[in-house]
């Protein structure tokens, strides 16, 4: 397919498809004014959005685009993003996640990098989504409407920009005869060898003969090109040892390729995590964004972080961008494992991806014990860094976890809730997500009952929805978030359980899960939710019921529902919840009108 004129435009000017780039590349570019943007973590709502999946808001980036086939290019981009913050506004998130930008390995058998994770060139924007005026204009008008803007970014990894020569004969080879430990009858890919420890071996007729030759790819059509900056055209500053096959082995893990060829950089040379803070602090000096969501967090050794993170908030503040939030994404099930990248000198936050399986997977989803809400939140004293990062957002990282359903990465809520009750159990958790303490994330599609399988079916268009502001579930998200905004105890306040139960079946408290929150300045919440849709519950089983902090005989008003109860004599407080119903109960002298 011929590529417009218009799309190349911004690459012809620097040199790219000649091979080189000797100017008119980003280097000359003024910086813009840089400012703090968000003063309190805890009151940001992310959104999570692919900018190639939001909305195509310019035709002449649509290049190579293959509407409706989910791996490859749909048309999307930053445009796109602009015209749809009202959307955005509507919806009541404010801090708006966006795909990697940075120039793309194109395409790679049979995938495109719309999705923005295969890294070429890290000084130079990805086309299909614009150019640096739309994008600086992007961040500019969220910031005007009181947003803040992440920027996703990859510290780990670069794209396919290489292959191993493992016979030696100039070529890549999808499929060669194995060599060395492997049966001779195996056969290996040049593109993506499986891992070995002593780094991919290369073969002649006589046997193995050392090192694999690593060459780099020169298909300018698809941006496969010399990676950018020139730091990362010497195969030393890679591994070298192929693509991780066992994700239990914590050295491949580190060391290994990321599967799908996507080339693993050695993050303990100097020169590389150089590389990496100059890169992505200068997108921050050309655009003014807030902080960024860092990928692969599990495949990088701890000293990169204590590196990294300490130098790119140096360096911002000495520019005037402090409170610059450093989080990221290690995707795993180990609670301990997920707090360790938040202690002492490390990030700000991580994905709570524990609370992503235990809870909304295993309760929501699932019909589990709530029991399970309070197992998990009992370790998160232990696991996660419990004093703010020096220099940092100024909370502590074990009250500031990024809290999510789903993402990119994994089916969709409603994938696997596809009964008829599947809409609202998505309510019950999104109550729970919106109202727990930490930062609340919504994955782009949600509000619009989105229940896309796996990658790439959960990567769906926005646009096949009409962006339509009518539905249920955005009306409700539209509520929550505007509740969360307006009582201080939903962002400011501690997280208490009050009643968790063992019960799933028919008990008079199944599926029940009620916590308090109390701000210093006396804020308080109640937040009560029935994670089942059998039958209604209530807060209480046989003698027992709810203990909460308030004062015998004061009364709480439902802001959900507009109805009040009062705590019994003895502390008490025994209050029924509908079906996947939930409640939030706030002191009647806290109570907002018109929320
Ligand atoms: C493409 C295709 C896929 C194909 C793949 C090989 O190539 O689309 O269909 O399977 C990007 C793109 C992807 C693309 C890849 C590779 O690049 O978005 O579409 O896949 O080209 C981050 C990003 C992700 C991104 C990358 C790479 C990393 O969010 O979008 O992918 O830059 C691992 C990584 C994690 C990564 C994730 C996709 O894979 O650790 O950083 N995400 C286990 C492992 C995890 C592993 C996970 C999924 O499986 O422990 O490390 O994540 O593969 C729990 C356990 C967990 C366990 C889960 C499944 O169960 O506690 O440990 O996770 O109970
Ligand atoms: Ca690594």
């Amino acid at each position: 397919m011929a590529a417009s004129k218009s799309f190349f435009a911004p690459l012809l000017a620097c040199g790219l498809l000649a091979g080189s780039c000797v100017q008119g590349d980003l280097s000359g570019v003024r910086d813009v004014p840089l400012g703090p943007n968000v003063e309190e973590w805890r009151e940001e709502i992310i959104y999570q959005l692919l900018t190639d999946r939001f909305a195509n808001g310019d035709a002449q980036t649509d290049h190579r685009i293959m509407p409706g086939a989910l791996a490859r290019y749909q048309g999307g981009d930053w445009q796109g993003l602009i015209d749809h913050l009202d959307y955005l506004e509507e919806l009541g998130v404010t801090s708006l996640w966006i795909s990697p930008i940075v120039l793309n390995v194109d395409f790679d058998a049979g995938f495109d990098a719309y999705h923005g994770y295969w890294a070429v060139d890290l000084e130079r924007l990805n086309p299909h989504f614009g150019d640096l005026a739309t994008l600086r204009a992007f961040v500019n008008e969220a910031h005007a409407r009181g947003m803040s803007v992440l920027l996703d970014i990859v510290t780990n990894h670069l794209g396919q920009v290489f292959y191993y020569d493992i016979n030696g004969n100039g070529q890549p080879d999808d499929s060669i005869a194995g060599s060395g430990t492997r049966s001779p009858l195996s056969r290996i890919s040049e593109y993506d060898p499986d891992y070995d420890p002593r780094g991919i071996q290369g073969y002649t007729s006589l046997g193995e003969s050392g090192p694999a030759i690593i060459r780099f790819f020169d298909m300018p059509e698809i941006f496969r090109v010399l990676p950018n900056p020139p730091v990362f055209q010497n195969p030393e500053v890679y591994n070298r040892r192929g693509r991780i096959v066992d994700y239990n082995v914590r050295e491949q893990v580190v060391l290994g390729d990321f599967p799908g060829g996507l080339k693993d950089l050695d993050t303990t040379r100097q020169d590389v995590r150089d590389a990496m803070v100059d890169a992505y602090v200068r997108w921050v000096l050309l655009t003014d964004i807030d902080g960024f969501r860092i990928d692969t967090l599990k495949h990088v050794e701890y000293g990169f972080w204590e590196d990294f993170a300490p130098r790119v908030r140096q360096r911002l503040a000495e520019r005037g961008k402090t409170n610059f939030l450093l989080f990221g994404e290690a995707f795993d099930g180990d609670d301990a494992l997920l707090g360790s990248y938040t202690q002492p000198g490390r990030l700000d936050s991580v994905f709570y991806f524990s609370q992503k399986f235990w809870v909304f997977q295993d309760v929501f989803q699932r019909g589990g014990a709530t029991s399970q809400i309070a197992r998990l939140f009992a370790q998160r004293g232990a696991n996660y860094g419990s004093a703010p990062q020096e220099g940092g957002v100024g909370v502590a990282p074990r009250d500031l976890l990024v809290n999510f359903m789903d993402n990119h990465d994994v089916p969709r809520f409603l994938y696997d809730r596809p009964d008829a009750q599947g809409p609202a159990a998505l309510r019950a958790a999104l109550a729970y997500l919106l109202t727990e303490d930490g930062i609340p994330c919504i994955y782009y599609g949600t509000e619009q009952e989105y229940a896309g399988g796996n990658d790439p079916a959960n990567r769906e268009p926005l646009w096949w929805s009409g962006y339509r502001t009518d539905g249920e579930t955005f009306r409700w998200i539209a509520r929550l978030t505007r509740i969360r905004r307006g009582y201080r105890a939903l962002t400011h306040g501690d997280f208490q359980l009050v009643w968790t139960t063992e019960h799933t079946g028919a008990e008079g408290d199944a599926g029940v899960v009620a916590f308090e929150r109390q701000s210093p300045d006396g804020d308080y919440a109640t937040v009560v939710i029935n994670a089942q849709g059998a039958h209604g519950s209530e807060t209480g089983f046989e003698g027992n019921a709810m203990r909460l902090e308030r004062a015998p005989g004061s009364t709480l008003v439902d802001v959900l529902s507009g109805e009040s109860f009062s705590v019994g004599a003895d502390g008490t407080l025994r209050v029924a919840v509908g079906p996947y119903g939930a409640r939030i109960l706030v002191p009647q002298d806290q109570v907002i009108g018109g929320l």
